[in-house]
């Protein structure tokens, strides 16, 4: 069986802390999309790791790791990783592996990544999207040209030159002349193709039959279901299937064996990048909270965009994963607020809205309705127990379930593993 950890909002809600708090309880912990734009934060006893590519499990040394066949893979950054783990003593030996069918995330790809935000941003509108510039969505547009390379390609060098020339020359057609020695380029893959190698297995197969053999995987999810290609808020996503359905192409794995979809929900909302953001908090006061909450990218060091908590958002992306348990977190970066708003309904040209809108022109035109609740002005880092709340947090919580439907299982109260309340 296999459980999935998926974002609710558009990212950074702490997906990482709770893959490394519930990898304990695993026996795999696998990646199924995106690529080094992630970036995941766990604090253990007040030291702090960063991962972009490698599963957050990795702490924990029971269980194995795998870079799913949905992933797009910057190699020199996974190489930068593994010497992470290596310079703070975490054992990776026959536990960390990649798929051979995954997606490869050439320097190419990330020039026409900052070259495309380029052109965008200098376009009448100035509509750039805000990437990470990591390559994700020119890799992601490779591979669904069918012109892409994929970590099985590595292992056969005269086709790799032969596609990877022709990749090049497709990208100069398209930006016209930019500098990439291309020569040099396949002469540093052929020497990364010797140190991939130990890492690589046909992950679908090894996958399927860890189900057969009654082992438990979890599944890792990057970015979130509001930055998702098909139901984010298109164009200004990610280039992947962010959200449940990304397991089954990102794994090569049947739905059936999905069978608990955990949504972490942050307890405001934040954004980093463009696109619209209905519960924005702009001035003093959301400057306050990002400082409050340390809200900038993990990956970029980007200030993220603050706002409240939105419910609509919420039941959207509890719909199509079908949530069944939530993760409430950073709850404690609201304690030092006298009032909490959360965003309820949309309406628009005054009806209210069924569901988060597909187009971002009737978006633009919503208004939102909110709720307001009373904080409680107190320190809530050190409790360990829901009963010792306050009961205004305790408001705040309940009040979630209902607008969602779902219960809040975990309550996350500061960024170390051990700050994070179950609430049965
Ligand atoms: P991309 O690079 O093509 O995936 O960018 C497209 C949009 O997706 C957003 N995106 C993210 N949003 C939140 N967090 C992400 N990871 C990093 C983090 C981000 C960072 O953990 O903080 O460090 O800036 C992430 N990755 C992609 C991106 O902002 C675009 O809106
Ligand atoms: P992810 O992309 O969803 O894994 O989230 P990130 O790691 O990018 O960002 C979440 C940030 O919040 C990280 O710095 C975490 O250490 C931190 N964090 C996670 N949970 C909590 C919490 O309950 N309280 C506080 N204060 N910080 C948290
Ligand atoms: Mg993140």
């Amino acid at each position: 069986m296999a459980s999935i950890i998926i974002g609710s909002q558009w990212g950074d809600e702490g997906k990482g802390k709770l893959v490394d708090i519930l990898s304990q309880e695993y026996d795999v912990v696998a990646r199924c999309q995106g690529g080094a734009n992630a970036g995941h934060t766990i604090v253990v006893s007040g030291k702090k790791i960063a991962l972009h590519l490698i599963p957050s499990g990795i702490l924990n040394e029971r269980a194995t790791c795998i870079l799913g066949n949905g992933m797009v893979i910057h190699l020199p950054t996974f190489f930068k990783e593994v010497e992470g783990l290596k310079e703070k003593g975490i054992k990776y030996d026959g536990r960390l592996f990649v798929s051979d069918r995954a997606h490869i995330v050439f320097d190419l790809h990330q020039m026409i990544d900052a070259m495309k935000e380029q052109e965008l941003s200098a376009g009448i509108s100035n509509d750039s999207i805000g990437t990470t510039k990591k390559g994700i969505g020119p890799c992601y547009s490779s591979k669904a040209s069918r012109g892409g390379l994929r970590v099985c390609d590595l292992f056969f060098p005269d086709q790799f030159k032969k596609a990877f020339t022709r990749l090049v020359e497709n990208k100069h057609k398209r930006f016209g002349s930019f500098e990439y020695d291309v020569d040099a380029e396949i002469k540093r893959y052929q020497e990364f193709a010797e140190k991939i190698k130990p890492f690589v297995i046909d992950s679908v197969y090894y996958l399927n039959k860890a189900f057969k053999d009654g082992k438990k995987v979890l599944i890792e999810g990057a970015q979130s279901t509001m930055l998702d290609l098909d139901f984010g808020t298109y164009p200004y996503v990610t280039s992947s299937a962010s959200s449940v359905g990304g397991a089954c192409t990102g794994l090569g794995i049947a739905p059936n064996k999905v069978i608990t979809q955990i949504g972490v929900v942050k307890a405001y909302t934040t954004r980093v990048g463009a696109g619209p953001f209905p519960t924005e908090l702009h001035g003093d006061f959301g400057e306050a909270l990002r400082k409050e909450g340390g809200e900038y990218g993990t990956t970029t060091g980007r200030p993220r965009r603050i706002g409240w908590l939105d419910a609509v958002v919420l039941r959207y992306t509890s719909m199509i994963n079908d949530f069944t348990k939530l993760n409430l977190t950073k709850l404690d970066v609201l304690s030092k607020l006298d009032e909490i708003k959360i965003g309820v309904q949309y309406k628009y040209n005054g009806e209210i809205l069924d569901s988060f809108p597909a187009s971002l022109e009737v978006l633009a035109k919503c208004e939102v309705v909110y709720e307001t609740l009373p904080g409680w002005n107190s320190n809530i880092s050190n409790i360990t127990k829901y009963e010792d709340l306050p009961i205004q947090a305790q408001q705040y919580i309940e009040r979630i379930e209902k607008l969602i439907g779902v219960p809040v299982y975990w309550i996350g109260v500061g960024q170390d593993r051990a700050s994070m309340i179950i609430h049965e």
